[in-house]
């Protein structure tokens, strides 16, 4: 049985935190789609932190087994130094990281095409990561990418990198500073070290799920960056809501127990694109500064404002959430004044709840807030939900009300503790 777990807002919401805590109930955590892009902080009981990409959270759980799905594109080099990083500090990963030989291979080449992409766009530019997400996912739809299971085949794999390297050679000429062979060669190792990972994930996951296993999902980025939903094209590459877990996994869908959807008490934002509560004034500056908003991967600083109504129904109507973690409450502890999006005005003059799938359309609407007294006082050492004052309550049950969502889970800090937990 599944418990899923999805970035409600643009990611960052604090998904590694609720599956590391979940994951002290199952045996299994998998991811489904993203790649090294995602960037999620585990603080352990231990007050060690971790911080996750392209491996599962579920790590850190010295009894769960981890399975990188078929959906995920996979970065060799990567999956290898983080695996060193977390043996640096003392978690043992022996026999419990597999990876699904039908991901796609995300090559460095990728990274580097990314790269000239985003100069391409110029002033237009998705503001990647810039790890090779995009062209990793572009190569697997263009049917021209290598999957995990080719890299046992080197004559095979050989041809098909350098068909690859040519190709972009011939879009980018010089711009292109790569060289095919280094990354050929790279492999050669892999191909031994890689192997005792490799396992077919439909037999695995299929037995897992035969056998009324339970098991965590971690989802990666968020449904606003989703390929599909999210606001396109300032999105990533991957199907991020619950149709791309069903898929990346070969889930099956009776077994799915709960679908959470993690939600931060604001909201950030990390490259370009819509973010309609966005503050640039001192509320947003406050947010970024107590918040400790900046990226897990990049280093860069998130952009801040109000939680978004409109965007958090709008995700649930896609994602069918069946309970919400809402964290980081404590952030907003010393605001004398919160503000959260209700509706948006449109261009039109009304008011409407939806979500619009044109950006020209989105950007010519304004936000209808509603404002909520503060607290101004501490959460973060709040242990059951009476403890939290009055006034939080309020703003917790406001945005149960409004979505339709038990709130089952409340952050209030970054360690593992600072969850109040009403489920
Ligand atoms: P990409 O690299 O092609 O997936 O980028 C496309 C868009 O998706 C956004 N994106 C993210 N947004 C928030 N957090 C992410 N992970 C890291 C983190 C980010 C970091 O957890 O902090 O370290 O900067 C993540 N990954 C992708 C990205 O900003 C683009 O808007
Ligand atoms: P993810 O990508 O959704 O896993 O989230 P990230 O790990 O990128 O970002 C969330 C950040 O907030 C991390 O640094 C967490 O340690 C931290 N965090 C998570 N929950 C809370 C919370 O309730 N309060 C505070 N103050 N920090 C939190
Ligand atoms: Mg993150």
């Amino acid at each position: 049985m599944a418990t899923i777990v999805l970035g409600a807002q643009w990611g960052d919401e604090g998904k590694g935190k609720l599956t590391d805590i979940l994951c002290s109930k199952v045996k299994l955590c998998a991811r489904a789609a993203g790649g090294r892009n995602a960037g999620h902080s585990i603080v352990a009981e231990n007050g060690v932190s971790y911080s996750f990409h392209l491996l599962p959270s579920g790590l850190v759980n010295p009894n769960c087994v981890n399975l990188i799905g078929s959906g995920v594109v996979f970065h060799v080099p990567s999956f290898f130094s983080e695996l060193d990083d977390l043996h640096k500090k003392g978690l043992d990963t022996k026999d419990r990281i597999l990876v699904s030989d039908r991901c796609q291979v995300s090559f460095d080449l990728h990274a580097k095409v990314d790269g000239l992409e985003e100069v391409e766009l110029g002033k237009h530019k998705i503001g990647s990561t810039g790890k090779g997400i995009g062209p990793s996912y572009s190569c697997k739809a263009a049917r021209s990418g290598v999957r995990v299971h080719e890299i046992f085949d080197e004559p095979n794999f050989e041809r098909k990198l350098r068909l690859l390297a040519d190709g972009y050679k011939k879009r980018f000429g010089d711009l292109l500073e790569y060289d095919v062979e280094e990354e050929i060669a790279r492999f050669k190792e892999y191909r031994t070290t890689l192997a005792p990972y490799v396992v077919d994930a439909v037999a695995f996951m299929k037995a897992a799920q035969d056998n009324n296993e339970k098991f965590s999902v971690e989802g990666a980025n968020a449904l606003l960056l989703d390929i599909d939903y999210g606001t396109y094209p300032y999105v990533t590459s991957s199907n991020t809501g619950l149709g791309g877990v069903i898929t990346g996994l070969t889930l099956n869908p009776t077994k799915i127990d709960n679908v959470i959807g993690v939600v931060k008490a604001y909201t950030t934002r990390v490259g370009g694109g819509p973010f309609k509560t966005e503050d640039l004034g001192e509320a947003g500056t406050k947010l970024q500064e107590i918040g400790r908003e900046w990226g897990v991967s990049t280093g860069r600083k998130r952009r801040c404002g109000w939680l978004d109504l409109v965007v958090l129904k709008y995700s649930t109507a896609i994602n069918y959430y069946t309970l919400l973690n809402l964290t980081k409450l404590d952030v907003l502890d010393t605001f004398p004044v919160i503000k959260v999006a209700v509706a948006y005005k449109s261009p039109e003059g009304e008011e409407i709840d939806y979500f619009p799938a044109d950006l020209g359309y989105l950007e010519k609407c304004e936000v209808v807030y509603k404002e909520f007294e503060g607290w101004q006082k501490p959460t973060t050492h709040a242990k059951t939900y009476y403890d939290l004052p009055k006034q939080a309550r309020e703003y917790v049950e406001f945005i149960e009300t409004f979505v339709g969502v038990k709130i089952g889970w409340i952050g209030t800090g970054p360690a593992r503790d600072d969850m109040i937990t009403r489920v």
